[in-house]
């Protein structure tokens, strides 16, 4: 018997994102503190190709503090914007959007369309409910949230 280890969700979501990837302003990729290279996907740097993204290590708060700073520094080396976070921690979360804002889209005026991905379970959820939470400054970031594929949360 054949083993499909592709199923079909998965191929759905990947032509989702394809297709919506040219309507965002720039790409916020939730990954693992704990593990930022397992945590990718690297289809994700396939799509981002000509997009700004920024690699958020999430969950810093359960990784160990002494690596998690290499890691921004390893990614810094090699050009690669990346930040980490506590998503329950609206101010960080605050900060990593707007660092994401300033260095993607500096000069457009319009409201900015960031998409949020990565694996499942790294805190995207976490991450967009804190977003609007009461200390977000005066609620400078609206979100409008679209699950990945249809029959699945994000
Ligand atoms: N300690 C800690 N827990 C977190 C953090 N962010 C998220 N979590 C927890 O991690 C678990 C998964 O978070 P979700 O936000 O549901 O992750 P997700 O990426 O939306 O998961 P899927 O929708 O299944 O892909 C939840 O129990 C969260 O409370 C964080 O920064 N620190
Ligand atoms: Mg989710």
């Amino acid at each position: 018997m054949a083993i499909q280890w592709f199923p079909g969700h998965m191929l759905e979501t990947e032509n989702l994102l394809i297709k919506e990837i040219s309507r965002v302003d720039a790409v916020l990729e939730i990954l693992d503190a704990r593990l930022p290279l397992a945590s990718a996907n690297p289809f994700v740097d396939k799509l981002c190709k000509h997009k700004f993204r920024l690699k958020v290590l999430n969950k810093a708060d359960l990784a160990d503090p002494e690596t998690t700073p290499l890691w921004l520094e390893y990614f810094e080396k090699n050009r690669i914007p990346a930040l980490s976070t506590c998503g329950t921690e609206s101010s960080q979360v605050f900060y990593a959007l707007r660092d994401c804002v300033d260095k993607a889209v500096r000069n457009k005026a319009r409201k900015l369309k960031i998409m949020v991905l990565g694996i499942p379970n790294t805190g995207k959820s976490t991450i967009l409910n804190t977003l609007p939470g009461k200390n977000c400054q005066n609620r400078q970031f609206s979100c409008r949230y679209q699950t990945s594929a249809k029959s699945r949360p994000a």
